[in-house]
């Protein structure tokens, strides 16, 4: 097989990126190493920048996000009894956010290239990309029982953190920057109307939660649990026990409860692989980079990367120019390393200490303090949170 882009893995990342060279007029391919079902139900993000939405209406992909996603103006923050209100439009001259699960970007996007192309091929997982310093990078893979190649002009490495993309950059010229954080989250979908109608990121002693939605019936909620922590441990009535302790307020406040539907434990972590670019080989997505989910800023710097990848590859194919193609990793890694900052930022605000460090404590509740009495503070979160405009 040939092609002008091979793209390895079709998450979000990945098939924005097909849609956008097909639209385009380039050739490509997808490689994705699992089935349609386990990509189109996989639960992660949910929050989307303003840009995000605009690059997904850009390329004919937001037509069910427009009927369906909801436009928030705002987040609430909890501490010390109280509840504060961050206003996006007030704040930042006009800037929403939209609600609208990563699960159904990734259904509308797959329903969208399997009617229109380019080609996506389901359980086709790569083994490696091969000569990515060379004019005819190649990956090689494993689809039907037998292992296959795709010669192609330049690939994009769109397959998460666990992909084998970043593997093909030598030791010798990139880096990874990277940071663990000593808690984890544990999340829930729950068929239950929404307690709030914006999200609300609450941090106490007892530690963060945090509650989000995915529609008018359906509730996603998230608390900080300690590393190592097994789902199968907290009943549905521990996990609503304690959300209910972690959002309390001195007033009145429920938090409605129903049934669970999904619960899953996820680690939290910062990396960062520098360059974004060898040869032939572009990263895109969390294949470059991870941030922990308290920005809510991965998904939405999945899509600000291929972004800048479409329009550097499409200037590449009609004119031979590699002016933006060069800049692509140093494009991509300002926006990236500013998201990695705010969502560290956030991430320490917001988490409870698992030492009990009480100085630590004391600074949160400073920092939150300021944000919510200082116009400045605050238009410096909301502006952080809503996302700059994409680069290109
Ligand atoms: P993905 O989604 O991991 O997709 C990579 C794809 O590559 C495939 N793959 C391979 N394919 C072929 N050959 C191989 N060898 C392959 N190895 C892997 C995989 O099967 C997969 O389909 O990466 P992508 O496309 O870069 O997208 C990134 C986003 O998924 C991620 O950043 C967000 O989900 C992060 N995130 C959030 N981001 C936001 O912007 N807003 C949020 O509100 C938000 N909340 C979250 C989140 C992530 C979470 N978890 C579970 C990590 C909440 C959570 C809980
Ligand atoms: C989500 O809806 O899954 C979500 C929203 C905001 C975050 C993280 C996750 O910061």
């Amino acid at each position: 097989m040939r092609t002008t882009v091979g793209i390895v893995g079709g998450g979000p990342a990945g098939l924005l990126l097909a849609r956008m060279l097909h639209r385009a007029g380039v050739d490509c391919v997808v490689l994705e190493s699992r089935t349609r079902e386990y990509v189109e139900h996989r639960q992660r993000a949910g929050m989307l920048e303003q840009g995000t939405v605009d690059a997904l209406r850009a390329c004919g992909a937001a037509d069910r996000l427009e009927a369906q996603g909801l436009v928030h103006r705002g987040i609430e923050l909890r501490f010390a009894g109280e509840r504060h209100r961050i206003d996006f439009p007030a704040l930042t001259g006009g800037r929403t956010v939209t609600i609208y699960a990563q699960t159904e970007i990734v259904k509308d996007l797959v329903g969208l290239q399997l009617a229109e192309g380019p080609p996506l091929l389901f359980e086709a997982e790569a083994l490696a990309v091969e000569k990515p310093d060379s004019d005819a990078p190649v990956v090689r893979f494993r689809h039907e029982g037998r292992e296959q190649t795709l010669a192609c002009d330049w690939v994009a490495g769109c397959d998460g953190f666990h992909g084998v993309s970043r593997r093909a950059f030598p030791a010798a010229t990139s880096r990874t920057y990277a940071r663990d954080y000593p808690y984890s989250w544990l999340g829930i979908l729950a068929d239950v109307p929404p307690s709030c109608e914006e999200l609300i990121y609450a941090r106490g002693e007892r530690g963060f939660a945090l509650h989000s939605m995915r529609s008018p019936s359906v509730s996603r909620l998230y608390l900080q649990v300690p590393n190592g922590t097994d789902a199968a441990d907290w009943s549905d009535e521990r996990i609503w026990d304690e959300l209910a302790a972690r959002f309390a307020i001195d007033a009145d406040w429920t938090l409605a409860r129903g049934p669970i539907t999904a619960k899953s434990v996820t680690p939290m972590r910062s990396h960062v692989h520098e360059p974004m670019r060898h040869g032939r080989l572009l990263l895109a997505g969390d294949a470059a980079h991870i941030v922990p989910p308290t920005g809510a800023k991965g998904l939405n710097l999945a899509v600000s990367d291929v972004s800048v990848l479409a329009r550097a590859l499409t200037e590449v194919h009609r004119t031979g120019s590699t002016q933006l193609i060069d800049r692509y990793s140093e494009l991509c890694l300002s926006r990236v390393w500013q998201a990695t900052r705010f969502s560290y930022d956030m991430t320490r605000m917001l988490h409870a200490q698992p030492n009990g460090d009480a100085f630590e404590s004391r600074m949160q509740l400073a920092r939150l303090r300021r944000i919510t009495a200082s116009r400045h503070a605050a238009a410096e979160l909301a502006a952080n949170y809503t996302g700059p405009p994409l680069a290109v």
